[in-house]
């Protein structure tokens, strides 16, 4: 009689621990997502620009989905990342994770930095990190 007394006691003990355990997973989770954040831009590429959904986004991990609408390939480069170059009407994404507040340019690196390329003739800017 006492063993079983002490096993109905035991029992909700193991509850109350999963939940306090549970509690404080949730708790981690909740603080984490208060201060990295996960944002999609998209991005269109053309001859000869750019244009974003967003100009700015708060810091963590942000996707670039560019999308060629032009008639050439194109890349998008921010950060130091690239993405591959995009044949026409297609489409790729660039997780880039920024960790500080800032400004950072973007570009296309066809045909290079200097006259001619595709940044001289437009393909270019500045996002902003908050
Ligand atoms: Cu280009």
């Amino acid at each position: 009689m006492r063993a079983v007394n002490v096993r109905l006691l035991a029992a909700p003990a193991t509850v109350v621990a999963a939940a306090l355990t549970l509690g404080v997973v949730a708790a981690a989770r909740t603080a984490h997502s208060t201060t990295a954040s996960a944002t999609t831009i998209h991005v269109k590429a053309f001859e000869f620009g750019f244009t974003l959904s967003a100009k700015s986004a708060r810091r963590g991990k942000v996707t670039f989905v560019v999308k060629n609408i032009g008639l050439g390939g194109h890349t998008f480069e921010i950060n130091g990342k690239r993405t591959p170059l995009i044949q026409k009407s297609t489409t790729a994404k660039l997780t880039v994770t920024f960790t500080k507040a800032g400004k950072y340019p973007y570009r296309c690196t066809v045909g290079g930095n200097g006259i001619g390329g595709h940044a001289a003739a437009g393909m270019k800017g500045v996002f902003t990190i908050r």
